[in-house]
């Protein structure tokens, strides 16, 4: 069975540790990489680590992920709330997904309330900082055992 673990991140992502650091924190996207390679390792998980502010690329690394992939993780950022097309691409997809958010969406503007990538995510991460995600990852090697 395959180890291999996409982890894809959207849109202003890519400005981790500038962007807002009140609410999204201090540390890169590089930082935030790093850390789950470290958790990989120890996991015998092999991960793929993408970041786009493009909807397509997204769902294309999705459609990539049904061939090779056992799990997804995914921070869909503002698509989160706005991407009918990522729900569609994450139900082709049969393995587990585990939705991250490095902000307590839920405590902000109620636009960021709704995700319509939770209709598909077997599991959520929201407001534990970038420690999200390596935490998605640990869940996620319980889930591929
Ligand atoms: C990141 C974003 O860019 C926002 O658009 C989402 C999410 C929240 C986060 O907390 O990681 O609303």
């Amino acid at each position: 069975m395959s180890r291999l673990v996409f982890i894809l991140n959207g849109p202003n992502l890519n400005l981790l540790g500038k962007r807002q650091p009140e609410i999204y924190g201090s540390d890169t996207l590089a930082d935030v990489e790093a850390a789950c390679r470290r958790i990989a390792e120890a996991a015998e998980l092999e991960i793929r680590f993408h970041q786009s502010n493009r909807e397509y690329e997204l769902i294309d690394w999705i459609h990539e992920a049904r061939d090779c992939a056992a799990g997804i993780i995914i921070n869909p950022a503002a698509f989160t709330h706005t991407s009918v097309a990522l729900l569609d691409a994450l139900n082709c997809f049969e393995g587990p997904v585990i939705e991250v958010h490095i902000s307590n969406i839920h405590k902000r503007e109620a636009f960021r309330h709704h995700s319509y990538v939770s209709l598909r995510a077997d599991g959520v991460i929201a407001g534990l900082g970038v420690a999200g995600y390596p935490l998605a990852l640990q869940h996620m090697q319980r889930l591929l055992e």
